[in-house]
């Protein structure tokens, strides 16, 4: 799916701002016809509630009960569109909902979405006014059950499983909070009647500096036609003429004396393409694309054909009132304080990020590995629909973000097993991962694939089979041997060695890390101090640069991000290296120093 510019023949209208808001914790809306407007809502009628989009609704309104709200909640928005779009298609696109949503226009129903943290666009040209005030109205729905990507649990669960201790409140299979709401803008996309529908640019380094593009080119009904291909931004504008038969067209384009895009020199050039029907431009569009090459090698991670070293963390999307909503200055933020620490990499762990963050990672050239949703996946309830659902969910995340040079890897879920169930290594965990995986790997034989693995399903976890790298999430010093360092490292090690010994992969170390609460000290290895976090992330970070099949470490996690309620954390979960409102914690300055001692490993 495109991204929505503006150009000659493309605008966009952003519906952010103010929006009607009514909880619907009865489901009563859609027989009450509350699609029609909130004026039918009893609710509505009562407060007048008004939520900002994009944000979650949880702490927005905390002071109306809806911190932990589960459940249905309703959006309206008037609007008014200008008459000269009469004649136009127009779309409306939401970047992303949580985790459902159904979206109505002037009464009459668009569509819906069941994929969280992904867009989706709805072709409304047949319902809307131009020239008029227009309604939209969406229902938005955070709950999620065995066949969703992520898995839902439902409460009994907990002790038809004799797992008391593990519930949490909201009940849910991840550590990380379940934010409702419309999380990234809405927009209102006018394009042309014939248009691109999808762009894909696959790229390749060749000896003497030559780069490769293989572009292919989506176009709706145009039967026939030619697109005009300029790429500019190197020594030379190269231009190519790309034939539409059947809707599609392809081409390969060498580009000589080529700037190769790296983390170090994240250099883009302009992508332009005109569709050309009968002579005349009938639609444009311009796509910033970096030319580089990522491969597995033996033991190494290669970028444009050069030993690459992961230093990073796994993050979130998680802020103070703002939730799971996109906000442009934590970006700018976010990514000041990892250059800062030299840091050039991270993972979007668990879910697709915005669409905006990822080409402000291009940008600024960092590293990342990309998510899909499938979050400590239980193998007795996985069903049919999880697989159906996964596989959906990574051809749209694919769809979106293939074009981001920044992309070097496809996570296609994250510690399946994470309750240890004997039926994932029963034949379920290899068939699902066998079926999942090849399926990635056909939609984009261009990047390599992984799978964080736990601790629980251990070395003998199915999906390492299908990996192309292998990923391990580890806590020794804080889950198992708590507070004893020495003993943390010596088992990983072990570990390390037994499972390179036996898989004969690059092993990258996707999470390791420990709570810690800032302002908490101690001359001794005491959890929770900072200088525990400090010492436990300089061991881990010694040993993992001391093995010589390791392809790099990401520190679990950048901030300290708000989790569901349960004993184990305190409002937040603390391992950090900064604050939720982005204070660095001593581990901070200690990774600035280890990572910086390591310049030149890991710049390509
Ligand atoms: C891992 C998960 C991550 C958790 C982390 C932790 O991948 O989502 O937040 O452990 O326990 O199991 O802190």
């Amino acid at each position: 799916m495109l991204y929505p510019i503006t150009n000659k023949f493309r605008t966009i209208i952003d519906l952010s701002g103010f929006w009607k808001f009514s909880i619907d914790s009865d489901k009563i809306g859609e027989k009450e016809k509350w699609f029609e407007g909130l004026c039918h809502s009893k609710e509505y009628q009562k407060s007048n509630i008004e939520i900002a989009v994009p944000g979650s609704w949880n702490e927005q309104l905390e002071e109306i009960g809806l911190l932990h709200y589960v459940g249905s909640a309703w959006y309206e928005k008037d609007f008014y569109l200008p008459v000269e779009l009469n004649g136009k298609k127009i779309l409306i696109r939401i970047g992303s909902a949580d985790y459902n949503s159904k979206v109505w226009i002037n009464n009459k129903l668009a569509g819906e979405n069941n994929l969280g943290f992904l867009p989706f666009e709805l072709d409304i040209t047949d319902i809307i006014e131009p020239g008029k005030e227009n309604r939209v109205v969406m229902l938005v729905n955070n709950e999620l059950n065995d066949g969703s990507i992520p898995q839902g649990i439902k409460p009994e669960y907990y002790s038809k499983e004799n797992r008391l201790r593990e519930e949490t409140y909201p009940a849910t299979r991840f550590d990380f909070f379940p934010f409702g709401g419309i999380h990234r803008p809405v927009i209102i996309s006018i394009i042309p009647e014939n248009h691109f529908e999808q762009i894909k640019i696959e790229t390749f380094v060749k000896p003497s500096n030559e780069g490769l593009a293989i572009v292919k080119v989506w176009t709706n009904s145009l039967a026939d036609g030619e697109v005009s291909l300029i790429i500019s931004g190197g020594s030379n504008q190269l231009k190519k003429q790309i034939e539409i038969q059947n809707n599609f067209g392809e081409a390969e384009v060498v580009i000589l004396q080529c700037k190769f895009w790296s983390n170090k020199d994240p250099f883009l050039y302009n992508f332009n393409f005109q569709l050309i029907k009968d002579g005349n431009i009938i639609d444009e569009y311009s796509l910033p694309a970096g030319i580089r090459e990522v491969k597995v090698e033996g033991n190494k991670l290669l970028l444009n054909g050069k030993e690459i070293f992961l230093k990073g963390f796994g993050k979130h999307e998680d802020f103070n009132v703002i939730g799971k909503g996109l906000f442009l200055p934590l970006i700018v933020k976010d990514f000041g304080l990892m250059k800062w620490c030299n840091a050039n990499s991270f993972r979007t762990s668990h879910y697709p990020y915005s669409e905006e963050l990822m080409s402000y990672a291009d940008r600024n050239g960092f590293l990342i590995i990309d998510e899909a949703p499938a979050v400590s996946l239980d193998f007795r309830h996985v069903n049919e629909q999880t697989l159906v659902n996964h596989k959906e969910f990574i051809q749209r995340l694919i769809d979106r973000d293939c074009n981001h040079p920044s992309v070097i890897m496809w996570a296609a879920g994250n510690e399946p097993n994470l309750v240890g169930e004997e039926i994932y290594f029963n034949g379920a965990g290899k068939e699902y991962w066998r079926e999942v995986i090849n399926f990635t790997k056909s939609l984009d034989p261009t990047r390599p694939v992984t799978v964080p693995n736990c601790q629980r399903a251990g070395i003998e976890d199915p999906v390492f089979e299908f990996c192309d790298i292998i990923s391990i999430n580890r806590y020794y010093g804080w889950y198992e041997h708590p507070g004893q360092l020495d003993k943390a490292i010596e088992a990983l090690s072990q570990e390390m060695d037994e499972i390179y010994s036996r898989y004969k992969k690059p092993i990258l170390i996707t999470e390791f890390g420990a709570d810690t609460m800032p302002g908490y000290h101690s001359t001794s290895d005491q959890m929770f101090t900072e200088e525990f976090q400090a010492k436990l992330i300089e061991m881990y970070i010694k040993l993992i640069d001391s093995k010589d099949y390791t392809i790099g470490e990401q520190v679990w996690n950048f901030a300290d991000f708000k989790t569901p309620q349960n004993f184990r954390r305190v409002v937040l979960n603390l391992k950090g290296v900064f604050s939720r409102d982005r204070a660095p914690k001593l581990a901070a300055f200690r990774l600035k120093d280890l990572w910086s001692a390591k310049k030149g490993i890991g710049e390509v």
